[in-house]
């Protein structure tokens, strides 16, 4: 793999918040892999097995991205997982050896994996005794780090990160009280390159850089350089209004997370208006070459008033908040939540990631439900998780990503600032109506004339559809997209009638 567009234009990302490795790994099997999910999908006849196959086996990347595999603090909370206290793989996810099979199984059922790293920092309490029996201290993880080992960049009180306008604080100062590790240094570098390598003989295909925003670009570039082989990189650079760090410059190392997506998509599909989401090419943004970009993250979808105003920042009441952010989640009104996810895997800007999460993150601490083991069911969730992956509109737009490839945008039409429609070549066709009103019109495609399923209502099953179907006759497709929904067809997915 290669880490600059190593899946090609075909793949999603999909991240696993706080599953078990356990369940992972069945739910690669089960559902993200070629057995489950080809047949839940449908889209190819056995007899074009193979084929079916060669699609289905890029379909989902997985990543444990709030999983971090080393060993952390104890508690219940979710972000546990944030604090390291040594490179043991065992962690609330599972040990080492659950991990590796986590590794084997999916990469057996076609699907990549992504883990989460957390080059910033070691913990952020006093002391205490990690979830594998480690003895650590605020600066001493006995056999790894001494106090040499971190910043203590001696601001008032307690060496915290204040002001986002010094880049030097933002990266030698502590993150939420996190003990910041001194990646300037040559053994820091390389104690960092020793846990990801580790990680990599294991299998692992890309790491999420978690707080990369906090770590200089070339302490970045200088670990990445000792990594034993390429592998997919993806950086949590969050933007901020005029701060100096920006996710622009990280773009050298691989990917970076453009958060200003995420906040676009928002204000666009709450009111703004989603006419304004044709391109995103001449904003100053990271190229979509060098994008991930998501509706949300597990920080995102918790706490609204995000980003803080620099005043907000210095308050008590917003320090003792988990700092995280504001998106469309699933408590937004209107369906938005799944119509965003719709356009973000139809639009050909960046690599998307589809959050799998759990309901009741408004306790903005709550670890996960069911022991972690997460469970899903038919086209949704169970005992508490979500599964956004499995939601019917957005492993339909999986198929029509994948099928639509590098396709250049086509046909696009935005009648009025909250209906939109546009093409992706003449591989797929999608319309997304987030007014109040149904939308019923006559589109121009680009695509070939023949019968096609909507895939946000439901799938091609043995040349008929299980949701809407449409016809294309000279390019026209004739529709009535209902009330804040989508359609989509393409040309993975033929079919007519209802099944
Ligand atoms: C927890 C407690 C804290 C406590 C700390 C140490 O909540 O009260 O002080 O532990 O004991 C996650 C949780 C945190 C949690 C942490 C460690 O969200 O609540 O702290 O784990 O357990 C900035 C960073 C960005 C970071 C966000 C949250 O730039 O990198 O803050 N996001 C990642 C992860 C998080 C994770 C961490 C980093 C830490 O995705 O899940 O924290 O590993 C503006 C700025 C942004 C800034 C944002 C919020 O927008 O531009 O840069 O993001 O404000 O401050
Ligand atoms: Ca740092």
């Amino acid at each position: 793999l290669d880490s600059r567009a190593p899946f090609g234009n075909k793949d999603v990302i999909v991240q696993m918040f706080e599953w078990t490795w356990d369940s992972v790994a069945a739910e690669c099997t089960d559902f993200l892999g070629p057995a489950g999910y080809g047949f839940v999908q449908g889209m190819f006849s056995t007899a074009n097995m193979s084929h079916h196959r060669a699609i289905i086996l890029t379909t989902y990347l997985v990543t444990s991205t709030v999983s971090p595999p080393q060993e952390h603090i104890q508690g219940d909370q979710w972000w546990t997982d944030y604090q390291p206290v040594s490179y043991t793989l065992t962690s609330k996810r599972g040990d080492r050896t659950q991990f590796a099979n986590m590794i084997s199984a999916c990469h057996a059922a076609g699907v990549g994996v992504i883990a989460d790293t957390i080059f910033n920092h070691m913990s952020g309490i006093d002391s205490g005794t990690g979830v594998a029996g480690s003895s650590f201290t605020h600066y001493n993880y006995p056999g790894i780090y001494q106090n040499q080992d971190f910043h203590h960049c001696g601001l008032e009180p307690g060496d915290d990160i204040v002001n986002y306008d010094n880049a030097v604080e933002v990266q030698t100062c502590e993150l939420d009280n996190l003990a910041d590790l001194a990646t300037e240094t040559e053994y820091v570098r390389g104690r960092l390159a020793e846990y990801a390598n580790d990680l990599l003989s294991l299998g692992v295909d890309g790491l999420r850089l978690d707080a990369a925003k906090h770590i200089n670009v070339t302490d970045i570039a200088n670990i990445l350089s000792r990594l034993d082989k390429s592998v997919y990189i993806t950086q949590e650079v969050i933007f901020g209004e005029g701060e100096p760090i920006t996710p622009n410059q990280y773009t050298g190392n691989g990917d970076v997370q453009e958060f200003r997506y995420t906040t676009a998509l928002k204000n666009a599909f709450l009111g703004g208006g989603i006419s304004s989401l044709q391109s995103f090419d001449n904003l100053g943004w990271v190229p979509g070459t060098g994008a991930n970009v998501f509706v949300t993250n597990h920080d995102t979808e918790r706490v609204s008033g995000w980003p803080p105003t620099p005043c907000q920042r210095l308050t008590a009441t917003f320090r003792s908040l988990p700092q995280n952010g504001n998106s469309l989640n699933d408590n937004s009104p209107s369906n938005t939540y799944v119509t965003a996810m719709i356009f973000s895997l139809a639009h050909p800007y960046g690599t998307p990631t589809i959050l799998s999460s759990y309901s009741g993150f408004t306790n903005t601490d709550a670890g996960a439900p069911n022991g972690g083991a997460g469970t899903c069911s038919g086209s949704g969730g169970d005992n508490g998780w979500l599964c956004q992956h499995r939601w019917t509109a957005v492993a339909g737009m999986v198929g029509f990503r994948n099928n639509v490839g590098g396709a250049s945008l086509t046909n696009w039409v935005a009648p009025q600032s909250q209906q939109i429609a546009f093409g992706r070549g003449s591989a797929g066709f999608v319309a997304i109506n987030n007014a109040d009103a149904d939308w019923s019109t006559t589109f121009e495609t680009s695509l070939p004339d023949g019968s096609y399923c909507d895939v946000v209502s439901g799938a091609s099953s043995n040349g008929s559809c299980t949701g809407s179907s449409f016809d294309v006759s000279s390019g026209s497709l004739t529709a009535t997209v209902p009330a804040r929904s989508a359609i989509a067809v393409h040309t993975g997915a033929k079919g007519s009638g209802n099944g």
